[in-house]
Formats: structure tokens, sequence, C-alpha cells
């Protein structure tokens, strides 16, 4: 898959009073340069409506666009790819539903998860929550310490992701990781273009880049 840094997950749980497409706009011009749909609670209807348009508006950024959990709806929007959990269906299905061109992704909380995804050919994983997050209640923090362990074994790419903002932001870059991703950081702020642009300068800094 295309190199990136910066992954902005949609949470409208987060911005009352304006809009998906609006938020999600804001966080491409600050430079987020792949996005996923992630909306637990809607009928495919609808949720397939939301992918539709959010294709739309990844395509004008030329960002991958992602959809969590539904191979047949990240299909029906011409998404890239699906992004999994680790009670979703196994990667090899999801691979044939989705075929050999389209991304997918993996949550992992354990190194096994990473080790078990790279070998079932996951496209990149995700490596959280890395601190305690209301995104994701009930899921206890994996702390750096599971960055650091991803950081030194696992080869494909990975990002990590839970309760990341620019504040601790360089905590996460300094236990190794070079791709960041959050919801509440970015879709909670007022101004979520300048979250994203600095939260890329951060990862920027980190890779030497700057
Ligand atoms: N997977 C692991 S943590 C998380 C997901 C979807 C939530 C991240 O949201 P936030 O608001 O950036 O903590
Ligand atoms: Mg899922």
């Amino acid at each position: 898959m295309r190199e990136f840094s910066l992954y902005v997950i949609t949470g409208e749980q987060y911005h009352p009073g304006r809009s998906m497409l609006e938020v999600m706009e804001a966080a491409l011009a600050g430079g987020a340069d792949i996005v996923q749909l992630r909306e637990k609670n809607l009928p495919a209807s609808e949720l397939l409506e939301k992918a539709r348009a959010l294709r739309e508006l990844t395509r004008r950024y030329n960002v991958p666009f992602i959809v969590n959990d539904h191979p047949d709806i990240a299909l029906a929007a011409e998404a890239d790819g699906v992004h999994l959990g680790q009670e979703d269906m196994p990667i090899a299905e999801a691979r044939e539903r989705m075929g050999a061109d389209r991304i997918i992704g993996i949550s992992t909380h354990a190194i096994e998860e990473a080790r078990a995804a790279e070998r079932d050919g996951a496209d990149y994983i995700g490596v959280g929550p890395v601190f305690p997050t209301g995104t994701k209640p009930g899921r206890q923090a994996v702390t750096t310490s599971y960055v650091r362990q991803v950081a030194d074994e696992i080869r494909i790419p990975w990002v990590a992701i839970g309760g990341i903002t620019p504040d601790n932001a360089d905590q996460v870059l300094a236990a190794g990781a070079s791709r960041l991703c959050a919801v509440s950081a970015v879709v909670g702020s007022s101004d979520p273009a300048s979250v994203c642009r600095r939260l890329k300068e951060q990862i920027a800094a980190a890779r030497g880049e700057l």
C-alpha cells in the first residue's frame, strides 16, 4: 500500500452540530493521508450512503479510503480497503471478498496478534489503544511498551492508535512509531486542520524529514 503518516478515523459523537464531511474535509486539508469511516451503529443503507460521500471527498484529495468492519460496503462504495477487528472475519476471508489489490488492515493489541496479522497477509496493522480512550471504552491501554515491541519486530506498515494527541504524540514516536492515527483529538477539535498539521509535523520531525 501507499505510504502514509497520519490516519484519521471518523467519530461523529465528537462533533455535534458539524457534519462528518465538513470535519473530515478539514482533516484532509490539514494533511490526513488516509481516512477511515467507522460507524458502529448505523443501518447498512445509511452506512453505504456515508461511505459513498466520504469516498467522493477522499478521491478529491487523492487519499486512500477505508471502511471499518464491512467488506461489502467497502466494495459497494469503491473504498480502497477494509479495517477489521480481532473479532471480525479472518483476513483470508476478507481477502477473498476484497481481492488482492484492496487494503486490509486489522487492529492488534498484543505482539502475537501482530505476528499473526503479518503472517496472514494484512496490509497494515493498528497498534493500540496506546493510551486509555473513550473512543474504545473497556479496552485496556497497551502502553508504549507494545509500540516498542512492534517497532522491533513487525515489518508490514503499522500505525499507533488510541488516545493520541499532539501533547503525547512525541512519546509514541519516541517508542518507534512513524505513523499515527487519531479520532477524538482531530475530529473533536474546533480546528481539525491545525491539529493534523501539528501531528504531521511531529511525525515528520521523528522521521528526520524536517
Ligand atoms: N482502536 C484502538 S484505539 C481506537 C480504535 C478505533 C480509538 C481511537 O480513538 P481516539 O479518540 O483517537 O483515542
Ligand atoms: Mg470491527
